[in-house]
């Protein structure tokens, strides 16, 4: 978006809980890799934004609808809620999704199901109650990761290493915001479930493939090194509990 006054790019505004990659790392990646300007918001001190900021926003709205919960973008007067939502509306503007309809349609479906995976990886450490700590929830949360690592982790990484079985990219020849996602959802399962993801890692050479060329891309390797990059931790959606990696062995 240009401000025609000052012929400068106007930053998009990201609202995400500042300590954690959560949801929020999904619409970083897509803006470092556009090398788009933007402010993450909530990471500001409170004089210039903060988490103040983002929950004023979340009670008032902007102009039009209030969104439910972060991540959030404020793009001139949008303000769009919905990680895989916020994905659609901005790769198009800096090509990061094929032009053709039928392209965006298979960019959004494999997006959602990401987003499916990720809550899915939220549930092995909240299976109960969100409001409640990981330790709250021990036993039930042991339950659920086990039938993860068991049954819907193959499953999903099954899905998209067949996808990916006949195209470089999840969208096909060229890259997309879904690449990055898939991306992220690797680095984070990586972290969080190791040593399952050394068991099934014979069986997904695309994805990992798919991985390593994403870490390579220059813009997004100068992101991973930078401090803009928080770390992962218990924190996060990707949680490593080494009682709930070892659930199914
Ligand atoms: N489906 C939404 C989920 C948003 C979401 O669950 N956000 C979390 C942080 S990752 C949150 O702060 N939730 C507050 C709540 O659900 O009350 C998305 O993909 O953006």
């Amino acid at each position: 978006m240009i401000d025609n006054r000052r012929m400068k790019p106007i930053p998009y505004e990201l609202y995400y809980w500042p300590q954690i990659q959560g949801r929020g790392e999904f619409v970083r990646l897509v803006l470092e890799e556009a090398a788009a300007p933007y402010l993450d918001v909530a990471r500001l001190p409170e004089d210039q934004g903060g988490v103040k900021a983002m929950l004023k926003l979340m009670r008032a709205g902007g102009d039009g609808l209030q969104p439910f919960a972060p991540p959030f973008l404020k793009s001139g007067e949008l303000l769009i809620a919905q990680t895989a939502n916020i994905l659609a509306y901005l790769a198009p503007r800096h090509g990061l999704v094929p032009e053709d309809e039928s392209s965006r349609v298979s960019a959004l479906q494999l997006q959602l199901t990401i987003g499916d995976l990720v809550s899915e990886v939220h549930d092995t450490h909240h299976p109960i109650d969100v409001g409640q700590t990981y330790e709250q929830q021990r036993p039930e949360a042991l339950k659920r990761a086990t039938a993860f690592v068991k049954e819907r982790l193959p499953k999903f990484l099954g899905y998209f290493e067949r996808v990916l079985a006949r195209r470089e990219h999840l969208t096909g020849d060229t890259l997309s915001y879904v690449d990055l996602s898939a991306f992220q959802v690797v680095c984070g399962l990586e972290y969080a479930f190791p040593a399952a993801m050394k068991r099934l890692s014979p069986n997904l050479p695309s994805l990992l493939g798919l991985r390593d060329r994403i870490a390579a891309r220059p813009r997004i390797k100068e992101y991973l090194q930078s401090a803009r990059r928080i770390p992962f931790s218990e924190q996060g959606i990707f949680r490593h509990y080494p009682e709930l990696d070892a659930a199914a062995e």
